[in-house]
């Protein structure tokens, strides 16, 4: 059995979703997270957005497309990618989450760094989205506790000129999901509220393809780490190296990022239906859509239509 296969017994799905933690919206449906990266590097769409003006008509257009939250960052995350100064990284998204939470959108800022998550919350952000789960900086948890923001907690083993050597496991679903309960007893430890905590089991992140695969497909493993109440779950999946490996040419090489999105909707579809609470993506209109299948899917298959209190 792979490595992958070891992990894919159990619970694929969430018969209930769990409800968006206070301070964010919340709908009957899997919500749709629109990623803006102010980066000349990131893979999936570097250099793109990168200037404050562009950045914030981006994060505008994706919030009248559907998006729910819009997601700042200014640090490439891509395998093998340098660091930024934090300096730098402010300058990014500093004026790009000003511009956009004064025109009312939800913002998340996507850092690892608790000197650049705190001037985020300062000039509007209402999420922090750290894909270290606390790790790279010790003073997150501690911030974010001070603060009393939502956080997302993501699945990690390291930075990115590292991460692909830890890719090794036995039991994917269950080193991951152990992984994170230490990452929630830790943040907790530190004073972060657990009705606050969003997961993300790190899709790409120290995985292969096999590996994203087997998390995708147990998310209602990820969301209840141990006795106590699911917490709500994130997933990355968009453009990510491991649908442009499946979308493979005959000779082998791989789908380019832009040409992922289809297959981007298809996996959205499949996690809401199994009761995600929200999709970090590249392109918004048609996961809005495929959010929309998975809900009635979900309603259709008998499961829970939504969560008590949401309204949107
Ligand atoms: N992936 C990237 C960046 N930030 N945040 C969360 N919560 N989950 C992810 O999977 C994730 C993330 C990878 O880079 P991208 O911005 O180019 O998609």
């Amino acid at each position: 059995m792979s490595d992958a296969r070891a992990g894919a017994t159990g619970e694929i799905g969430l018969p209930q979703r769990p409800p968006s933690p206070r301070g964010l919206p919340s709908a009957p449906r899997c919500l749709v997270m629109g990623v803006v990266n102010v980066t000349p590097d990131s893979f999936s769409d570097g250099g793109f957005w990168f200037g404050t003006d562009a950045a914030i008509a981006r994060g505008l257009e994706l919030a009248a497309q559907g998006a729910d939250i819009v997601d700042v960052g200014g640090e490439s995350t891509r395998p093998g990618a340098q660091r930024v100064s934090a300096d730098e990284e402010l300058r990014r998204v500093g004026p790009v989450i000003s511009g956009l939470a004064r025109a009312g959108v939800p913002v998340s800022v996507d850092t690892m760094r608790a000197e650049v998550a705190q001037a985020a919350l300062e000039v509007g952000a209402r999420l922090v989205n750290d894909v270290s789960g606390g790790l790279a900086d010790p003073e997150m948890p501690r911030l974010v506790a001070q603060a009393g923001v939502p956080y997302v907690v993501m699945h990690w083993r390291g930075h990115s000129h590292q991460m692909q050597d830890r890719a090794v496991y036995g039991d994917v679903v269950a080193e991951v999901r152990e992984e994170l309960r230490r990452r929630v007893d830790s943040v907790v430890a530190a004073g972060v509220d657990p009705s606050l905590i969003i997961l993300d089991p790190g899709l790409g992140f120290a995985k292969l393809a096999d590996h994203n695969w087997a998390l995708l497909t147990h998310l209602g493993q990820i969301s209840r780490l141990g006795g106590g109440p699911a917490f709500p779950v994130i997933i990355g999946a968009s453009r990510k190296r491991f649908l442009g490996q499946l979308l493979a040419a005959p000779d082998g090489s791989a789908r380019p990022v832009t040409g992922c999105d289809d297959a981007t909707v298809a996996v959205t579809a499949l996690a809401a239906a199994a009761g995600a609470w929200c999709a970090r993506v590249h392109e918004v209109p048609a996961n809005a859509d495929a959010v929309r299948v998975g809900q009635v899917w979900r309603e259709a298959a008998g499961l829970a239509s939504g969560t008590a209190g949401e309204t949107g």
